[in-house]
């Protein structure tokens, strides 16, 4: 399989997240990356460089004033005191219920909170960078596969699907799967499936295609009731207006075994197939892995596998984009067994 990676993603070093009230070491590092790469080169899979501009794509799946934003944060923020240069801004006001987000605030604390979901995405001097290289990885996939390629593996980072059309959050900054999903359609595909295995709900990916029918989103994920993003991926969400009934939430309890995991796939197969996808992008979080430190599901690496090739009888072009997942040194083999099972399915 083609492996698209860009060292770009090394300036994106998240120092700190909160938890329990104390910072601790962000689970979102780099190294997660650099095992998912190596374990691939490996394996004997090609590594190459993203070469398509997402600039184009990128602009109609954000918003404008929220892609302004991002590019310049990190000049803006040291522009306020030279020794910022040295520590990562966190939002810490945000406009809920009540408030307005339709005027930008000239103050960057307030743009900040403005266009986050969370207070765990912290910003790096590479940022932009890195998460445009995500995207420009997700636009050259999506060319490689109307070429011929039958999967691309993005191995990129930043992830991307909390990060909706105006915010940033839950490590994410900018939508690489739902960039892909885009470029696939431009470049000739009629309709398209996202399914998102991440442990955690991929709310900004559903958000920005929830009223559109020609892409299709399926999630499987842990139950918001309880797990992180909390606020969306309920079962009841099913798409509105001309997007109605293209919007799959499959939420499964905290701890859920790997035999209810893949019950659940199969109820997402089925759908993508009625969906009558011609390309399929899959925002494979690693996540749902039994030794993950932050969720709670329990798959074993050779689940993985089988994973890569239940995705491969769908014979469907397809675009693997990696989200989350954070038991990094395994990262690496589990990436792999799902490229492997892809490929030999
Ligand atoms: C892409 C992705 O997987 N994003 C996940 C963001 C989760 N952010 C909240 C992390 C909460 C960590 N809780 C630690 C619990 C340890 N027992
Ligand atoms: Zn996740």
């Amino acid at each position: 399989m083609i492996i698209l990676f860009s060292t770009l993603h090394r300036g994106h070093a998240p120092a700190t997240e909160f938890f329990r009230g104390e910072r601790v070491a962000c689970f979102e590092t780099p190294a997660r990356a650099e095992f998912v790469v190596e374990a691939l080169r490996e394996r004997g899979h090609e590594i190459r460089a993203p070469e398509d501009d997402s600039g184009a794509v990128l602009a109609t799946v954000h918003t404008p004033r929220y892609l302004a934003f991002l590019e310049t944060a990190w000049a803006q923020w040291v522009a306020l005191d030279p020794a910022n240069a040295e520590r990562q801004p966190f939002p810490s006001v945000w406009p809920v219920r009540s408030l307005r987000n339709d005027v930008e605030p000239s103050n960057f604390t307030g743009r900040l909170g403005l266009y986050s979901m969370d207070n765990g995405s912290p910003l790096d001097g590479g940022t932009w960078a890195a998460a445009k290289a995500g995207a420009d990885a997700a636009t050259s996939a999506a060319t490689l596969l109307t070429h011929g390629a039958r999967g691309v593996f993005c191995a990129t980072r930043p992830p991307g699907h909390h990060a909706g059309a105006d915010f940033m959050g839950g490590y994410c900054f900018v939508n690489s799967a739902a960039v892909g999903a885009q470029a696939l359609l431009n470049r000739g595909c009629q309709r398209v499936a996202i399914l998102d295995v991440d442990y955690h709900h991929g709310n900004g990916t559903q958000s920005i295609f929830y009223e559109r029918p020609d892409v299709l989103f399926v999630s499987i994920h842990g139950d918001p009731r309880t797990e992180y993003p909390f606020y969306l991926g309920h079962a009841d969400e099913t798409g509105s207006g001309a997007g109605h009934g293209f919007n799959l939430n499959l939420p499964l309890a905290a701890g859920a075994s790997s035999d209810l995991w893949f019950e659940a796939l199969e109820t997402a197969c089925a759908r993508i197939v009625a969906h009558g996808a011609d390309a399929l992008v899959v925002s494979l979080g690693l996540d749902t892995y039994a030794d993950d430190p932050i969720s709670t599901f329990r798959l074993q690496s050779a689940d993985f596998t089988r994973l890569g090739a239940r995705l491969r009888r769908l014979a469907l072009p397809t675009l693997f984009v990696l989200e989350g997942g954070y038991a990094a040194s395994e990262l690496g083999r589990n990436a792999a067994n799902v490229a492997e099972g892809f490929e030999q399915g």
